[in-house]
């Protein structure tokens, strides 16, 4: 490949790789992560392989190996399991590889961590929820531990109980596996049939937010439940705004955006540049009623209606193209 004019070396060159390894299959966000990596790579001159994620560490940390075989300047890990990643990941970095972890603590100094501010994004999830309902109502909790984007929304979720003894949580549900959606659909079902007095559900991944739509949708209990997630993509802005749908509210990011950070992030890295080590892309929250209201039923809509969302500060650089949104 031809290199970038004006770049840093090796980009000046070109014929640069990079690898973006996942762990999770199933989804929209993920896969429009992987959108925005490779627009931003292409934008470098950078050729980007991509192995997506099987929910399964052990291929992960093979994949990660045969990353570095193929001579990858360096490697964005989106998602995975920590123990099972720090080891092979100190591999690559005595190999001569940058990483950048995006959602998975690697616990390292020398690998810049992104995230979306999920504590910031349970946060305004919850006080759109409290707005609507007040803080006094039964809850169903969409939730699975040791994901750490999860994790930290959890620990939201865990204060803002507290702080509102009104809030009643009745169940807590969820799977991630490469039919999350449906498997939690499937639990939703069991949960909403066992507590019909639950009136709101907590569901702070849009996989989970979908699986308890169609549950209540298939149960016929909609109209009496409000749903209140994270994320956005097309096909979540259509189910949020149809008749009669449950889905409240989200809070996001665009995916997209997430996934070129981090390119430009491990561009920097190899470029020699410094690089927080904390980068944070703010998610927004998007309602029902305002997404209705704007007329808006796809993210490209959204990203032009609403700037903001379609704009990161996070790891630019002059000689950095920002990728075309
Ligand atoms: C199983 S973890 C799912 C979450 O990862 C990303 O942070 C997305 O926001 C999604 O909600």
């Amino acid at each position: 490949a031809a290199g970038l004019a004006g770049a840093p070396a090796p980009f000046d060159q070109g014929g640069v790789k990079f690898a973006l390894v996942g762990y999770i299959s199933a989804g929209d966000f993920f896969s429009a992560v992987q959108a925005g990596a490779k627009a931003q790579s292409a934008a470098l001159g950078v050729d980007l392989q991509v192995f997506p994620g099987r929910q399964d560490s052990a291929e992960q940390r093979l994949q990660i190996e045969q990353a570095i075989n193929l001579g990858v300047k360096a490697i964005v890990i989106d998602h995975g399991e920590p123990e099972a990643l720090r080891d092979v990941v100190q591999k690559a970095l005595d190999a001569g590889v940058k990483v950048v972890a995006f959602d998975v603590n690697i616990d390292n100094p020398a690998v810049p961590q992104v995230e979306q501010s999920d504590h910031e994004l349970a946060r305004l999830a919850l006080e759109q929820a409290a707005k609507d309902n007040g803080t006094s109502f039964t809850a169903g909790y969409a939730y699975v531990a040791g994901f750490a984007p999860l994790d930290r929304r959890n620990e939201v979720w865990q204060a803002f109980k507290k702080a509102n003894p009104g809030v009643v949580e009745k169940a807590q549900f969820g799977v991630v596996n490469a039919t999350t959606a449906l498997s939690t659909s499937d639990q939703a079902k069991a949960v909403l049939r066992a507590n019909p007095d639950i009136s709101v559900v907590f569901a702070p991944y849009d996989e989970f937010a979908r699986g308890v739509k169609l549950a209540a949708t298939e149960l016929g209990v909609a109209d009496k439940l409000k749903i209140y997630s994270a994320d956005v993509s097309t096909a979540d802005i259509q189910e949020i705004v149809a008749d009669g749908s449950p889905w409240v509210a989200t809070v996001a990011t665009n995916p997209a955006l997430v996934g070129a950070a981090a390119i430009r992030a491990a561009a920097k890295l190899v470029a020699g540049e410094a690089v927080d080590h904390n980068l944070v892309i703010k998610p927004t929250l998007l309602t029902q009623a305002g997404l209705r209201e704007a007329g808006v039923t796809t993210i490209e809509e959204l990203a032009a209606k609403l700037p903001s969302f379609n704009e990161s500060d996070v790891a630019l650089a002059p000689w950095i193209p920002v990728a075309s949104k």
